[in-house]
């Protein structure tokens, strides 16, 4: 499949994304599993030496651009390190290792080729990293530097402010410069209900479109994905499960993903809503943790992120008693349902429900940050 092919079909996913959400289950999902779902995995690619030949250099790319750049043509070449053996998870416990990266890293990280597929949280995941792309902090877009004054009002942080102090800490960030280019990371729109989303995704790499000539490839499950009622974490029939038959779970993934173990395929949580917040968004992300320690793989824990404010104190549902009211003037006040499921801060939306990054800046530049420690770890930073 060509990517002129992936950017229609993307567009057919917005135009289905606006459609109600498909309940509909096949009977499939009810039959017995031959394997437990955290088995570890014979053959995986993180068991795989890789042959690295190192090209990543501080020249491989240029500088920012607010522009989603074209997937990149040049010759497929191998990661500079070999693949981790054990595990990479960067959770929100990863955030502020961000000031950390040495220089090289960044370098190395930013030269790497990054391909993500997700929802709307992905284009506001993919918007975040243009933030920070910036060669000074208050050069980056209004939607990058917005937060909570203390009245609950929303404000939009300049200049003036940067040079007097008065910015917020969690929606700051120190761009080196424009060290942080994401020229060489590509978010594709990527939205359906779970099942076609891993068929389609395993089409994908059967086809070769995936990873073409990316080092780096990634899929996220939206919080669309995992609202009440989602069989995602069912078992036996969820994504963790075995299930008979083809294209309908991690273990048929697995298998693809075998064989390009110079390649590296970065787990993501689920990204979570206000509402969302919900026993299958919490079962399912528990299932990749657990998954992802079992085998060895590398996690992003989105949803563990957005699921702390920046001092780390955890989030829950918006179910809870407590009345929020948009700077719009919307309210929402539940009551409280007496469980807590982890959800996005309000701090990092100002939506009742929903959980988008865009409308206050604190959540996906904290998601940015965190991705950047991911793909320097990928580059050969040991984190310390
Ligand atoms: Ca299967
Ligand atoms: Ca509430
Ligand atoms: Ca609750």
């Amino acid at each position: 499949m060509s990517w002129k092919a992936l950017w229609i079909m993307g567009v057919m996913w917005i135009a289905v994304a606006c459609l109600p959400t498909l309940r509909a289950q096949p009977s499939v999902q009810s039959a017995t599993p031959t394997r437990s779902v955290y088995l570890p995995l014979a053959n995986a690619p993180g068991d795989a030496t890789a042959t690295a030949t190192a090209t990543a250099t501080a020249t491989a790319t240029a500088t920012a651009t607010a522009t989603i750049p074209t997937p990149p043509t040049a010759t497929p070449t191998a990661l500079p390190t070999s693949l981790p053996g054990a595990a990479i998870v960067v959770d929100h416990t990863s955030v502020d290792l961000f000031d950390r990266i040495p220089d090289q890293y960044v370098a190395a990280a930013r030269a790497l080729r990054m391909v993500f597929m997700d929802r709307s949280v992905g284009q506001n995941t993919s918007e975040a990293l243009d933030c920070l792309a910036v060669a000074n902090w208050y050069d980056s877009p209004a939607s990058c530097r917005r937060d909570y004054d203390g009245n609950g009002a929303v404000r939009t942080f300049t200049r003036r402010d940067y040079e007097s102090n008065q910015v917020p800490a969690r929606i700051l960030f120190d761009p080196r410069g424009g060290a942080f280019s994401r020229a060489n990371w590509v978010f594709e729109l990527f939205a359906d209900d779970w099942q076609k989303m891993t068929r389609d995704f395993i089409a994908l790499l059967d086809s070769g479109a995936l990873p073409g000539s990316y080092d780096v490839y990634a899929f996220q499950f939206s919080y669309l994905n995992v609202e009440p009622g989602s069989t995602i974490a069912d078992q036996p029939g969820g994504f963790f499960a075995d299930n008979p038959g083809d294209a309908n779970d991690v273990y048929d993934m697995e298998r693809r993903l075998a064989r390009r173990p110079d390649r590296v395929f970065v787990y993501w949580t689920t990204s979570l809503a206000r509402g969302i917040g919900s026993e299958e968004a919490t079962r399912f992300n528990e299932q990749m943790r657990q998954f992802a320690r079992a085998n060895g793989k590398v996690l992003f824990d989105f949803a563990d992120i957005e699921a702390h404010d920046d001092r780390g104190v955890p989030c829950y549902d918006n179910r809870d008693g407590v009345a929020y009211c948009t700077p719009a003037g919307q309210c929402e006040n539940y009551p409280d349902d007496g469980v807590s499921w982890p959800a996005i801060c309000q701090d990092y939306t100002t939506e009742t429900d929903g959980g988008h990054l865009g409308s206050v800046s604190a959540g996906k530049i904290r998601v940015a940050k965190g991705l950047w420690v991911l793909m320097a770890r990928l580059a050969g930073w040991d984190g310390n």
